[in-house]
């Protein structure tokens, strides 16, 4: 595509409810949208970093910085290119992957509208929706956490994740056990254990879980293969998967078994094929993460996980688990427990321009 100009915009959209994690709660989610503008129209993309650097060293203003002071210049400096091109382009800045991730999906989505073709086609979809699992975050207690999983079963969600942290593991996955039986059940730690804390990992073990999701640091990846071994539970990586190389490594060292795979977390969704690739080749399950995507994320995790070797239900829950007003104008819903994959052109979702515009809390645009 011929590049004109790229627009940012960092939106603050309002969460139905707070998200607690490991690491914090969140009521808004702030959160950074990418226009591409070309000659043959535009693309959308979004930039899923937080307001602060806790899931990741990755931010918003951090974002807004080096996406105006280097990459969006890198790319506006080429002018006419290929979506496959971007992240070579980008190649030479360390790390800021979210960032990147964003803005290659804004040019693969200009490109593939201006072609007629959709983002899952492009990809490799290979279903035409997907099964549809909810991240329920950490509540007041295990009764109100055992409330929210039995509305999310109720709506559908065909597989639960609840978020787990020191203090918060065994009662609360206990009592989800014991309210709703043998539903498919996992827990994500977003690092907040050490290597200390293996024995009350292994309680998780007579839950028979999925898997546990990232109970140690993103650098730690020698003690998640010791972790692993002393755990029944499948050791599941989030934080720790950057890239394709890092996937290939976790797997060699015994880190993992499984692998949540996020665009935005590994550069952008090409990258994120290659891990679907390597773990496929590897016979490694994968599963589609989420960033509490507006619905232009949303509907390209939803193209990604209709791939071969996304054999788990992913975090590809319906707009509505976090937002009254989504940015798109069909936002994704739940239909028996599945998400469909959009088939329209490019992502396959138009912007609602109004949403859009009241949900714009700082906008910036660099031309060619
Ligand atoms: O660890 O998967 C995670 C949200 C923000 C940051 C990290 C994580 C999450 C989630 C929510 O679990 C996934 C979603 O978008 O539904
Ligand atoms: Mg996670």
């Amino acid at each position: 595509v011929a590049l004109e100009a790229i627009e940012l915009r960092v939106l603050h959209l309002p969460l139905v409810s707070p998200f607690t994690t490991s690491f914090g709660t969140e009521t808004v989610r702030e959160v950074i949208v990418v226009r591409a503008r070309t000659a043959d129209g535009d693309g959308w993309g979004e930039i899923v970093t937080q307001q602060a650097p806790l899931y990741s060293s990755e931010y918003t203003q951090g974002a807004w910085d080096v996406a105006q002071r280097f990459l969006v210049p890198a790319l506006l400096d080429v002018g006419t290119l290929a979506p496959e091109q971007v992240a070579g382009i980008l190649e030479p800045f360390v790390a800021h992957r979210m960032v990147k991730a964003g803005l290659e999906l804004a040019i693969l989505d200009a490109a593939l509208r201006a072609e007629g073709r959709p983002l899952g086609e492009y990809l490799g979809a290979v279903v035409d929706r997907v099964p549809s699992g909810v991240s329920v975050g950490i509540q007041q207690d295990p009764a109100a956490l055992v409330e929210a999983v039995g509305g999310y079963l109720d709506a559908g969600y065909v597989r639960i994740k609840i978020k787990i942290k020191p203090g918060r593991d065994v009662a609360d996955t206990a009592a989800v056990r014991d309210a709703f039986g043998a539903i498919p059940l996992q827990v994500d730690a977003n690092s907040a254990y050490t290597l200390a804390d293996a024995a009350t990992l292994a309680e998780l073990d007579r839950f028979d879980l999925l898997l546990i999701e990232q109970p140690l640091q993103e650098d730690d990846i020698v003690d998640h293969a010791t972790l692993a071994a002393r755990l029944r539970t499948p050791v599941c990586l989030d934080e720790s998967i950057v890239s394709a190389k890092a996937a290939a490594d976790a797997l060699a060292l015994g880190a993992a078994s499984v692998i949540n795979i996020k665009a935005g977390r590994v550069g952008g969704y090409l990258e994120a094929v290659r891990i679907h690739d390597l773990c496929r080749e590897a016979g490694v399950p994968v599963w589609c993460g989420g960033m509490l995507e507006t619905g232009i994320g949303r509907a390209a995790n939803a193209a990604l996980a209709a791939l071969p070797g996304f054999t788990l239900p992913g975090d590809v829950s319906a707009s509505d688990r976090f937002y009254a007003r989504d940015i798109v104008t069909e936002p994704i819903r739940l239909e028996d427990g599945h998400v469909r994959v959009p088939t329209g052109h490019g992502l396959g979702v138009e912007i609602d321009p109004v949403a859009l515009e009241d949900a714009t809390v700082a906008r910036a645009e660099l031309r060619r």
